[in-house]
């Protein structure tokens, strides 16, 4: 997701080694400035950041240790705006209410489907959306199948106003105890005075605690721009950057808080219901020094994985029972916690993996697909008992599947060093000798975990 960036602070700080001199410092803060620059981070945050790292590594004695922790700190500070929340708070007093507002297109309703969804998985509370956006019919159609989809509570009512249906959806949340209320409102091209008006009215009903902006990083700074907007006119208390997936240099997110004053709180990074991110300062500042983000990834992993069967599986795993049917089961599993790239990035040390794995597609892989139709033309008591397969049982899957022994050969190959690697790593220290590994192959490796 930061590729870039992250390259942009590994390129640094692997200018200045352990003791080194002013000249390297300025050689690498250059360096930083010119990349910052280019991946579109705004000119004051990066003449900013550069002056305080180049004068707190100075005030410390140049070296790699001080520069990593000068870097560190500047980046979480620009990061955080004092007093504002880590990550998604509840109100008090339930429902948590949450106005979602934006321009038109920019990824409201899509959005206010993600954090519901987000809600309801990750923070296990009972949500309702409500469909606030009456502009046109088509939007409450697209929110419905969306809600339903989620399987999260919906109002809506085509035929009443604003106001009326989100105070009908107040008072069914507070009857029936729901634990979230989130509003999707409808946006206008541009910014213009009947919209801030119906915002504000749709506002004042409300009542929110929260006022979720939500920009589409694919404008880049106009995003920042329109963020100040809605914050003078209507007030707001986070941004969402949507569309993250389509920027790729990403320089956005890492001023956005600071330029607008309100902090950056998720980020959308594709179409479907999952890829929305919480944005954590530590958590990304961690990412962007390429050393990953354990927690987020434990977050994710812990929504979509079920204990239980996680627990099963490592048994079989260390028992060496791996089978056929384990082995799709654990594919679906994959699919469900998000894309390859995504997971790799959260990894510490795996950022570069993530590059180059790009956008493996779990589901359309000519190698999952061989692997599916092998399987599919296995007997029952073949999926449960690799060690059966004979040749003339290989022959028989070869043309079931449509495929060339050979390849049969290979995918039974493949499954067994899987099945090696993964009764290995289920072992003590089984993970490190695989980072050990991976950090090996990609020829020195992620960034050292500074102590503060
Ligand atoms: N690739 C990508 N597309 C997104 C993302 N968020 C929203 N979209 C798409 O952007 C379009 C507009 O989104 P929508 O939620 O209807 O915007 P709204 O008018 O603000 O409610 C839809 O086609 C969405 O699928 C995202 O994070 N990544
Ligand atoms: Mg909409």
């Amino acid at each position: 997701m930061f590729n870039n960036l992250t390259d942009s602070f590994k390129n640094a700080i692997g200018k200045i080694r352990f003791h080194d001199d002013e000249k390297a410092l300025k050689k690498a803060t250059t360096e930083l400035k010119k990349s910052l620059l280019k991946s579109d981070v705004h000119h004051k945050v990066v003449k900013d950041l550069i002056s305080t790292v180049e004068l707190e590594t100075k005030k410390y004695g140049v070296g790699k240790d001080n520069f990593l922790k000068a870097l560190q700190d500047k980046l979480t500070d620009i990061l955080t705006i004092e007093g504002a929340p880590r990550g998604f708070t509840f109100a008090s007093n339930p429902p948590t209410v949450v106005l979602m507002i934006g321009l038109q297109g920019s990824g409201k309703t899509t959005t206010t489907g993600k954090l519901a969804h987000f809600l309801k998985e990750q923070k296990k509370k009972k949500v309702l959306i409500v469909a606030a956006d009456l502009q046109r019919l088509a939007a409450v159609e697209q929110l419905r199948q969306i809600a339903s989809n989620i399987e999260v509570d919906l109002v809506a009512d085509e035929s009443a106003k604003p106001i009326e249906i989100v105070k009908q959806g107040l008072s069914k949340a507070k009857k029936e105890l729901y634990d979230v209320v989130l509003i999707d409102t409808a946006g206008r091209l541009a910014i213009d005075d009947e919209l801030m008006e119906e915002l504000a009215e749709v506002k004042k009903v409300a009542n929110p605690d929260e006022l979720f902006y939500v920009a589409d990083a694919m404008t880049g700074q106009d995003s920042v721009r329109t963020a100040q907007t809605f914050k003078e006119k209507i007030g707001i208390t986070g941004v969402v950057l949507s569309k993250f997936d389509g920027d790729a240099k990403g320089g956005v997110a890492l001023g956005l808080t600071q330029q607008v004053g309100v902090p950056l709180r998720f980020i959308g990074n594709g179409e479907k219901m999952p890829d929305l991110e919480q944005f954590i300062a530590d958590r990304i500042v961690s990412r962007l020094m390429g050393a990953g983000d354990i927690e987020g990834l434990a977050e994710r992993a812990a929504s979509s994985i079920d204990p239980k069967e996680a627990k099963r599986m490592t048994q079989k795993i260390k028992k060496g029972q791996f089978n056929f049917n384990d082995f799709l089961a654990q594919m679906e599993q994959m699919k469900k916690l998000g894309s390859m790239k995504s997971i790799m990035g959260m990894i510490p040390g795996m950022g570069n993996m993530a590059k180059q794995i790009g956008d493996m597609d779990l589901e359309n892989s000519e190698e999952i697909k061989q692997i599916k139709a092998l399987v599919s033309s296995m007997t029952p008591k073949e999926r449960e008992n690799p060690e059966l397969l004979n040749n003339t049982r290989k022959r028989r899957l070869a043309l079931g599947s449509g495929l060339e022994v050979m390849h049969v050969n290979r995918v039974l190959k493949q499954f067994k060093n899987a099945s090696k690697m993964a009764k290995k790593m289920s072992t003590k220290g089984g993970m490190k000798e695989m980072q050990k590994m991976m950090q090996q192959m990609q020829g020195g490796g992620g960034m050292p975990n500074i102590p503060r």
